[in-house]
Order: structure tokens, then C-alpha cells, then sequence
């Protein structure tokens, strides 16, 4: 799915670290980026603020400046961020107010394996679509107080309006590949009125369209049924579109099954926006040691830069990381490797 290409003369793109390993991996992917040379309009960068430090420091997690500057540029790389699982006063998760403010409604997270040879069939070869703007992420929650003890509860917000162009999206994304198999992931065996939306108005997309989609074979699942056949059986799947929280765990589990977190990328990508982001979070645990998988963020560079058109300088970037995995020689600990970011970085560029 590709934005109109302006012809640009210069690609301004919006770096949003973040917290934790963010720091190490956004600038890794910006370096594969400036290496791409006449295959992309001369990049811009400009480093721009969220997350839970600078909320810390500042009071904001997300400056008013870091959207605004954001509406000005044609892409956007985005890190990782630690929101605490305590409630803040005053801190809301920035990655979350992110994708609403720009109205980035879909999550698009490729998740493929690499095949011994480039010829061969990789055994996970699957999309995650999930919505990005709704279902629990609303963050409506409510703490009462009763005669029993505390009471929480938190509204699901499933529209029609977010499912309809969700499940636009995946149709869309099933067309470009050669299997061209939608599945709905719900449960709607449970929740009638809020999966039952999210299901009926996917499952009515096609009509909206007449013939555009007819070639798309369309299944649906029960999400935890789906999970146990993803870890069983990943290659009955090829688009799995999902509403927000069940498409944020099914990408997670599906990781698992390419080797690490730290492989998988994602866009969040609306009409007219697209932020590429690592699915991995900010890791505290190995942050400042140099040995973060920068893989995740160099795919997600090449992912924002297929959606904005540029699949010459996307592809030059995927074939390089596919040859290093592939060859095995550089790996960071999390694939079993012993290697750092940078190293995997500049093995990276070499390919390139
Ligand atoms: N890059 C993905 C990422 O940061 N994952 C962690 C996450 O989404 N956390 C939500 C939050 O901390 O607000």
C-alpha cells in the first residue's frame, strides 16, 4: 500500500527515540537511511521529543512541538517507550496519543522468516493489521470504590467507521501478495456487540467494493484459537486483521516464531502519514549496553519507506538484512549472537 509520491526533492523525516533501547536503535536505522543515497530523495532528519524521560524532566510526554513538527514531515521513525504500569498524574502514553493525534489508524507489522536461500519459501510469511486508534486503548477507566472493595472498569470502543477502513486495509494489503487471504481475528462468540461489529463490517468490505476484492479469500478466527494455531501452524495465515489489543499480542507471539522481538518491524500508517516503529518495547533490562538488535528499526526505516512509495531504497534494505541473518556470522545476544548493535549495523551497511 503506497502514499502518493510527490516528487520530492528532500524527504523530511521526524526521529522519535524515545526511551530505553530507542535511543540506540532509531539511530541506527537513520545511518542505513543516509546510506541509501540517489535511491531516496535526500533525507531531513529532525530529532524530536516523547516518552517517560522527558516526561520526567519536563512535565510532558509528548510536547506540544514533537506533533506539530511531526504534521510537517512526510515520514516519522519511532523508538520504543517505557509508560510506567502505575497510574501518573499528568503522563499518558505518548506512543498511544501519537497514533490518534495523526490519526495513524493502522498498525501494519510483516512478520517473516528468513529462508536458508533467497529462493525458498519462508516458512512465517504473515501481516498483522492491526487497528490502532480504538478498542481498550481508548483508556477509559474508571476506579470506584464499594461496599465489596475496589471496582475497575475500562470502555472497548469498537466503530464501524475505524473497522471499515481496518479491514480496507487488509484487503488492500492481501491484494499486493500472492496468497491474497484475509483472516479476521475476533470474539465474537463472547463479545456479540464489540467483536460482532468489528467482524460484520470487516466481513462486509468486499461488498462495499464490488469486484475489487474478489480475488481475496476471506477467513475468520477466534482469537484464542488463532494463537494456538499460529504457534502450531504459522503458514495457514497470510493477513490477520485484528482490533487493537488482540493485534498488539498476536504480533508479540507471532515474533516468536522468526526468532526475536527484535526482528520484527511495524508502521503506523493513516491516509496520510506513515511512522515506522520497531514492535519491540524499550527494553530496560539491556538499555545503555550497546547490544540492542537494531534489525527491527533498520526494517521499520524500510517499511516507512515502501508506504511512501520508495520500494527501490525499501528493498536494498531488506536484502541486506536478509543476508546477514541469513549468513548468521553477526547476530546481537537475543538471536544467540554475541555481536553489537553496531556491529549488525555496519554488517548491515556492507550488504548494502
Ligand atoms: N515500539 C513499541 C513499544 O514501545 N512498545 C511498548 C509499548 O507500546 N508500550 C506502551 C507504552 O509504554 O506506552
Amino acid at each position: 500500500r503506497r502514499m502518493a509520491t510527490a516528487a520530492r526533492q528532500s524527504l523530511k523525516i521526524g526521529l522519535i527515540p524515545a526511551d530505553g533501547i530507542g535511543k540506540e536503535v532509531i539511530p541506527a536505522a537513520r545511518t542505513v537511511l543516509e546510506a541509501l543515497g540517489s535511491d531516496i530523495p535526500k533525507p531531513e532528519f529532525i530529532d524530536l521529543l516523547a516518552g517517560w524521560e522527558v516526561f520526567t524532566r519536563s512535565g510532558s510526554a509528548l510536547p506540544e512541538e514533537t506533533v506539530e513538527t511531526l504534521r510537517e514531515c512526510d515520514g516519522a521513525l519511532f523508538g520504543a517507550v517505557s509508560s510506567p504500569s502505575r497510574s501518573v498524574t499528568g503522563y499518558s502514553s505518548p506512543i498511544v496519543a501519537l497514533r490518534k493525534q495523526l490519526d495513524l489508524y493502522a498498525n501494519v507489522r510483516p512478520v517473516v522468516s528468513v529462508a536458508a536461500t533467497p529462493e525458498e519459501k519462508p516458512a512465517v510469511d504473515l501481516v498483522v493489521v492491526r487497528e490502532n486508534t480504538e478498542c481498550l486503548y481508548v483508556k477509559q477507566e474508571v476506579l470506584t470504590h464499594t461496599a465489596q472493595g475496589k471496582e475497575a472498569r475500562a470502555t472497548r470502543l469498537i466503530t464501524e467507521r475505524a473497522s471499515h477502513r481496518i479491514g480496507k486495509m487488509a484487503f488492500d494489503i492481501a491484494l499486493g501478495r500472492p496468497r491474497k487471504q484475509v483472516t479476521i481475528i475476533h470474539k465474537s462468540n463472547v463479545l456479540s456487540v464489540t467483536d460482532g461489529l468489528f467482524r460484520e463490517t470487516v466481513r462486509g468490505v468486499p461488498a462495499k467494493y464490488p469486484g475489487q476484492y474478489d480475488s481475496v479469500k476471506l477467513e475468520e478466527q477466534i482469537v484464542d484459537s488463532a494463537v494456538y494455531r499460529l504457534i502450531r501452524e504459522p503458514e495457514i495465515y497470510d493477513v490477520m486483521v485484528a482490533p487493537n489489543l488482540y493485534g498488539d499480542i498476536i504480533s508479540d507471539a507471532a515474533a516468536a516464531l522468526v526468532g526475536s522481538l527484535g526482528l520484527v518491524p511495524s508502521v503506523n500508517a493513516g491516509d496520510k502519514f506513515v511512522m515506522g516503529e520497531p514492535v519491540h518495547g524499550s527494553a530496560p533490562d539491556i538499555e545503555g549496553k550497546g547490544i540492542a538488535n537494531p534489525i527491527a528499526a533498520i526494517r521499520s526505516a524500510a517499511l516507512m519507506l515502501r508506504h511512501l512509495g520508495y520500494a527501490q531504497g525499501a528493498d536494498r534494505i531488506d536484502v541486506a538484512v536478509d543476508q546477514v541473518i541469513r549468513e548468521g556470522q553477526v547476530l546481537t545476544p537475543d538471536l544467540g549472537g554475541s555481536s553489537s548493535t553496531n556491529d549488525v549495523l555496519n554488517a548491515v551497511l556492507k550488504k548494502m
